[in-house]
């Protein structure tokens, strides 16, 4: 009974209000209405995405595909999108603190200019910065979201378009060590190939 549709135990329910009665059968409807209550608060593992306005659960496979299942389209966001195909907040933010123990709090000043300096405060925080990262479709979004000034954007652009080109002494002159050539390169390149620089 708990797990099939509502609909379905509604029907049930009435074909069997004939044979029981009707104190056992409020019973049911109770327990049935509390059950439909918890769905639209918590959702099962295979629909597991909670659409914030109208607390539909989805399914995993209909976020991002094209078309809205949210009553508002909050499935099909672009932020949402975006991240999906990004690496996780938590991993980058983890990334950005890692580059600043190893070269010092003004280093990420090389990658996104003047304002991030002392550990990207002027900016807002590390973590307000990989969110921004996660959830810019483009680099003009990025430097809109963190108002960053045109030159610095297109230095960060220059970057990521060296990467793009497999020249790595680009990097190298912005003083990355070697042991960390290779998470750079994979960071920058993972941007890129969700549309970064599109
Ligand atoms: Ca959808």
């Amino acid at each position: 009974m708990t797990s099939c549709r509502v609909a379905a135990c509604v029907a049930a329910l009435a074909a069997l209000s004939c044979a029981v009665p009707h104190t056992i059968l409020a019973l049911d409807l109770n327990r049935l209405y509390g059950h439909h209550t918890k769905r639209s608060e918590y959702c099962h593992p295979y629909e597991p995405f909670k659409c914030p306005v109208d607390g539909n659960c989805i399914s995993i496979q209909y976020l991002c595909d094209g078309a809205p299942d949210c009553i508002d389209g909050y499935d099909e966001d672009s932020k949402l999108c975006t991240a999906a195909k990004r690496p996780p907040v938590e991993e980058t933010a983890s990334f950005l603190q890692s580059l600043l123990a190893s070269h010092g709090p003004n280093y990420l000043e090389k990658l996104f200019g003047s304002k991030a300096r002392d550990a990207l405060e002027p900016l807002g925080g590390v973590e307000k910065v990989a969110i921004a990262l996660s959830e810019s479709q483009t680099i003009e979004d990025f430097g809109a979201a963190l108002h960053l000034m045109r030159s610095d954007l297109e230095h960060l652009r220059s970057v990521f378009m060296a990467v793009e080109n497999g020249d790595l002494g680009m990097l190298k002159s912005l003083g990355i060590k070697d042991s960390e050539l290779g998470d750079v390169k994979f960071f920058l390149e993972k941007l890129v190939n969700t549309g970064f620089l599109d």
